[in-house]
């Protein structure tokens, strides 16, 4: 009998160190793959970029910063006229909104692009009734995407179109590129307000490899470039 309740013992801490082994296992495999998950998010750089300056075309009388951040306080159902200041960058009917550059200043030179996305918010006056896409310009002309402004109520939900997959996956490629919007509201006349403007770029940055043997004193680091592998470091003083 004694034997037998030594035995069920036994069997019963086996039976717990394998739980407690697995789930100990569980919990390692969970922490490394979230170690691992937060080493790639690191190396993923991404930035806005807005808009850098207006194309001659441009005839709303807007400044570009009402459209660089998402603070506007405007009720865009009502608001009907051009307004300095208030957050929004106005398209009134018949007047076009064109942004030629795009201030990349942010993205180290040498940078491969893996993605370019614009974003945009939006909101039209009670009554609009026109048809125009925004449209980009990569250097083929002007092209529409699949944002096309409607009379909803309110700002939009945040729009996005994927410009990377349309080609645009140069820094220079964003740098020169063109966004432009024609209001081309019918009967009264109508606005388009938006809010903001910009495209998102995820890149990666330059790596500079020095050899084994190599003074880094004498060597030149690429502005931006991330380290990823270090044999050796001797400082001198
Ligand atoms: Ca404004
Ligand atoms: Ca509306
Ligand atoms: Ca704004």
């Amino acid at each position: 009998m004694v034997g037998q309740v030594a035995n069920a013992k036994k069997a019963l801490n086996k039976k717990n160190f394998k739980k407690l082994f697995f789930s100990f296992s569980g919990a390692m495999l969970i922490v490394s793959l979230f170690l691992f998950s937060g080493e790639l998010s690191i190396r993923a750089d991404a930035t806005n970029v807005v808009p850098g300056a207006k194309h001659a075309n441009d005839n709303t009388g807007e400044a570009i910063s009402e459209i660089t951040s998402d603070d506007s306080a405007v009720n865009p159902d009502t608001l009907s006229a051009v307004v300095a200041s208030d957050g929004a960058y106005t398209v009134d009917k018949s007047a076009v909104m064109q942004f030629t550059t795009f201030d990349v200043s942010a993205i180290p030179g040498s940078s491969t692009i893996t993605g370019a996305v614009l974003h945009l918010q939006y909101g039209a006056e009670n009554g609009y009734s026109g048809s125009n896409s925004i449209r980009y310009d990569n250097g083929a002309g002007l092209t529409n995407t699949s944002i096309t402004p409607t009379d909803i109520t309110g700002f939009s939900a945040d729009q996005s179109y994927n410009l990377f997959t349309a080609g645009v996956d140069t820094i220079s490629e964003i740098q020169n590129l063109d966004i432009e919007f024609t209001n081309n509201d019918g009967a009264g006349a109508d606005a388009i307000h938006f809010d903001y403007l910009w495209i998102t770029v995820t890149y990666t940055p330059p790596v500079t490899t020095l050899g084994d043997g190599t003074d880094p004193g004498n060597s030149t680091i690429a502005p931006g470039a991330s380290a990823t592998d270090l044999d050796s470091l001797i400082l001198s003083l």
